[in-house]
């Protein structure tokens, strides 16, 4: 049985990481356009480091939640016919147990080096602009994809969800794309489809079937 699974905010949401678009959202207090593109990084990078930094700082204060462990021991079982692809740029879905994780949006724990294009994992901040460690350079920026950048792994994705038998996303509003067409591209497919968050997302209809609460309770009974 090959399972592919997309994860977004919701799935984090329970070990305390605010989601983005419900109401005490990360977005409140900055503008997307001023965070989480290309053009608000090169207007203000010190507002974008800022930003990311306190993010980078606050993994240290949460802890993978119930379905993060719960994928952890799906992977466990699954090997390689298991490919976790996550929206969301934390570390929990490792820490949670899963060692193959494609992050389509990028990491948190991770810089990119504008002027050699190499990254590095990174822990610290990046508003002191430090040098980068491959060609000494100060053009370390986050490695996160911003709305207008392409999407990381997307060829892997694709491949994984051609092979796939079930299609699973968990804890996405359906609102980014090209994750939230995902799930068109499995249906066309003929690819079985579940859909596992607190409420209806925006692709809901979508899905062949939709169990709809907390991913910390729901999860663990669908992988277990
Ligand atoms: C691109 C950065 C092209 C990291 C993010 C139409 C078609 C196709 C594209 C577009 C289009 N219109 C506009 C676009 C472009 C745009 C887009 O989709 N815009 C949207 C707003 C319409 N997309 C892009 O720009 C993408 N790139 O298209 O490139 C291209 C092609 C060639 C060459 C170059 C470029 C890039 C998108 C990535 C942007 N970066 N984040 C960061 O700062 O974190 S997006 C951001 O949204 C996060 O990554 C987040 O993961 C993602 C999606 O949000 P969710 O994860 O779903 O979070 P949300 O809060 O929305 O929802 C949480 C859900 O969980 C809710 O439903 C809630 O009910 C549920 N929940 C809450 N608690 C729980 C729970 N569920 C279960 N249990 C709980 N306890």
């Amino acid at each position: 049985m090959r399972i592919v699974v997309l994860t977004g905010a919701g799935v984090s949401a329970e070990s305390g990481v605010p989601t983005f678009r419900d109401a005490d959202g990360l977005w409140e207090g900055h503008r997307v356009e001023d965070v989480a593109t290309p053009e608000g990084y090169d207007a203000d990078p010190g507002l974008v480091h800022a930003f990311y930094d306190a993010r980078r700082a606050a993994l240290a204060d949460v802890a993978p939640n119930p379905a993060h462990l719960a994928l952890g021991r799906l992977e466990a079982v699954l090997g390689h016919d298991l490919t976790i692809v996550t929206q969301n740029v934390d570390d929990l879905h490792e820490r949670g147990g899963a060692h193959h994780v494609l992050h389509m949006h990028g990491e948190l724990l991770s810089a990119w080096c504008r002027a050699c294009g190499h990254r590095f994992r990174w822990e610290g901040t990046l508003a002191d602009r430090p040098a980068c460690p491959g060609c000494g350079v100060s053009e370390l920026r986050p490695d996160i994809v911003w709305f207008g950048e392409m999407p990381y792994e997307m060829d892997r994705i694709s491949a994984a969800i051609a092979e796939a038998d079930l299609f699973v996303s968990i804890g996405t509003s359906g609102a980014v794309y090209p994750a939230a067409g995902f799930v068109i591209e499995a249906r066309a497919r003929g690819i079985r489809s579940l859909e596992i968050n607190l409420e209806p997302s925006e692709g809901t209809h979508w899905f062949d079937e939709a169990r709809h609460g907390k991913a910390g309770d729901l999860v663990p009974r669908w992988v277990d």
